[in-house]
């Protein structure tokens, strides 16, 4: 997939945000239109949701928030010291995928899926380098459901630097210098009595 194409179908996005390093971010609002909520509440019912529980310096915590890993079959992903093994997709999710391909440019062959049941669900700071990815990892972050702010800051520095507040059916796509320079993290918020359901594709290159 070329960098250049990927790019020109970038061009529709409805903003673009520059960082620094070259890291960017396009957003596309009314990805789907009216048949979003219908989807949201058919993958809050229908997903393998779970909450795994992880090792955070020694110590067992379960995620503090509901996730799910779908994959084309054969493919194999580990992040935050689980592996995962792909499975094939469920039919509900070919409609999307195709949007986000015809939107993109890219062919993402898996998504991790999060469930934030209020705002007391959060992800911490992270970026989405994994070796599965590759070198420079696109991710296509697909969003359902209540507001969320959406906070990045500098990798290696500790304030946030920039906060965008992602709304219901909007798509925000991260360049692969997001990853390298950046860290992004959904922090709690309090008001948020309402759940966000997030999809973010990514694409294994390794065994492709
Ligand atoms: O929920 C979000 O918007 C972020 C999710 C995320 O960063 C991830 O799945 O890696
Ligand atoms: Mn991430």
């Amino acid at each position: 997939m070329s960098v250049n194409s990927t790019l020109a179908h970038l061009e529709q996005a409805s903003a673009v945000i520059e960082l620094d390093h070259g890291a960017r971010l396009w957003r596309f609002h009314r990805v789907l239109g009216a048949p979003a909520e219908a989807l949201f509440h058919t993958l809050c019912n229908e997903l393998p949701w779970e909450r795994p529980t992880v090792r955070v310096f020694g110590r067992a915590h379960a995620v503090p928030r509901l996730t799910c890993w779908i994959a084309d079959a054969g493919t194999h992903y580990r992040y935050s010291g689980l592996h995962h093994r792909g499975q094939g997709w469920p039919e509900v999710l070919a409609p999307l995928r195709q949007r986000l391909r015809r939107l993109t440019g890219r062919d993402p062959n898996g998504v991790l899926g999060n469930l934030y049941r209020d705002g007391d669900d959060t992800m911490g700071w992270h970026r989405d380098n994994e070796p599965e990815l590759g070198p420079a990892p696109w991710v296509l972050s697909y969003n359902l459901g209540a507001e969320r702010d959406f906070a990045l800051r500098r990798y290696g520095e500790h304030r946030q630097s920039d906060l965008i507040t992602l709304g219901h059916d909007e798509l925000l796509v991260m360049s692969p210098e997001v990853q390298r320079h950046y860290e992004h993290a959904l922090p709690r918020r309090r008001r948020v009595t309402a759940p966000r359901l997030n999809l973010t594709f990514r694409e294994i290159v390794t065994g492709r």
